[in-house]
């Protein structure tokens, strides 16, 4: 009977043999250990000024601080693992190369870079689908998708064989998907916005859309085709990452100071606030009047039943 399947034609197990090599031939020299400790001081300084800006607006309106601290925050420990070599597993190579920087029958491959992304791409998108005012379904959606995406790009890099690439296709496939919604369904929702957040979202929609079809190409050389050496690779990875955390998380917060969370119907009580659900929540604190006339650019006929009048607790704060 066994016989039979066998003959079927699954010869997965064949292909896929159970071994895991513990000495990788193809790993970090102290060239790329380095260039890692310089992304993890730039990620940990990034997390510092983040937090600091933070302080110099009212509590309520720091939703995208906090997202935007945590991502960088999040990849300075990822950043710090691997440049003390650690957060790896050694895999068999599907290509043994010539060249000798990837010469060998065992690679490094960093799976600590695949729990950063798991974390921080669901804060990323939130970051840009809150800018966009997107409704929660979708950006829950949104993440779960991304998350294959990540996973499936995980498995695949710690598969020897083949088969890797079925995962790389399964996430490719997730990150279109992903950028439908940010490059057609974010877009549509930013339209009933003021042009502060219209053009936020576009430059932040822009330069993730084209940083984040890079990282499957990096992919491709590094963890898949094993192409390029495990230092390149970090110089790869680490500079999208340094675009996408970083660069990224600069333009949206400089873009959100203009921009009233209320409008993105975002609304945040302080914890003097007796009556938040009322009313803004943003401008209203520090003017202790009319909300509406005080947020430039904000359309009125999207925030007007929340930000209209004063109400009694505004006047007494
Ligand atoms: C993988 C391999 C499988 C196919 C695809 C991938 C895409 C990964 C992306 C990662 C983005 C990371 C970011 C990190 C921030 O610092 C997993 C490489 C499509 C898009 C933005």
């Amino acid at each position: 009977m066994a016989e039979i399947f066998k003959r079927a034609g699954n010869d997965a197990l064949d292909v896929n043999k159970n071994v895991q090599p513990t000495i990788g031939d193809i790993s970090l020299t102290t060239h790329g250990s380095d260039w890692y400790w310089a992304v993890t001081a730039v990620m940990a300084l990034a997390t510092i000024i983040f937090m600091a800006w933070s302080f110099t607006i009212p509590r309520s309106n720091r939703i995208f601080h906090y997202i935007t601290a945590s991502i960088t925050l999040v990849a300075s420990i990822a950043y710090f693992t691997m440049a003390s070599n650690l957060g790896y597993a050694v895999i068999d190579v599907e290509f043994v190369r010539s060249n000798p920087v990837v010469a060998g029958m065992t690679r490094e491959i960093f799976y600590v870079r695949y729990i950063d992304w798991f974390v921080t791409t669901p804060l990323l998108l939130t970051d840009l689908m809150l800018t966009a005012g997107l409704p929660l379904p979708t950006i829950l959606y949104t993440i779960l998708i991304d998350e294959v995406m990540i996973v499936t790009g995980l498995v695949g890099a710690l598969i020897s064989s083949r088969y890797k690439w079925g995962y790389w296709v399964f996430g490719t496939a997730a990150l279109f998907f992903v950028a439908y919604n940010i490059v057609i369904v974010g877009r549509q929702h930013t339209k009933r916005l003021s042009t502060r957040a219209q053009s936020t979202y576009l430059y932040c929609g822009a330069l993730t859309i084209f940083l984040w079809f890079l990282y499957p190409i990096a992919w491709g050389l590094c963890e898949g085709g094993n192409i390029i050496s495990p230092d390149s690779e970090a110089v790869f990875y680490g500079i999208l990452d340094l675009l996408a955390k970083p660069v990224f998380g600069a333009m949206l917060l400089f873009g959100h100071q203009k921009i009233d969370p209320a409008e993105l119907g975002l609304h945040f009580r302080e914890y003097d606030d007796v009556a938040a659900g009322e009313k803004s929540g943003f401008l209203g604190h520090r003017n202790g009047a009319n909300t509406t006339a005080a947020a430039p650019g904000v359309e009125t006929s999207v925030t007007a039943p929340t930000t209209t009048g004063t109400h009694p607790t505004t006047s007494a704060v």
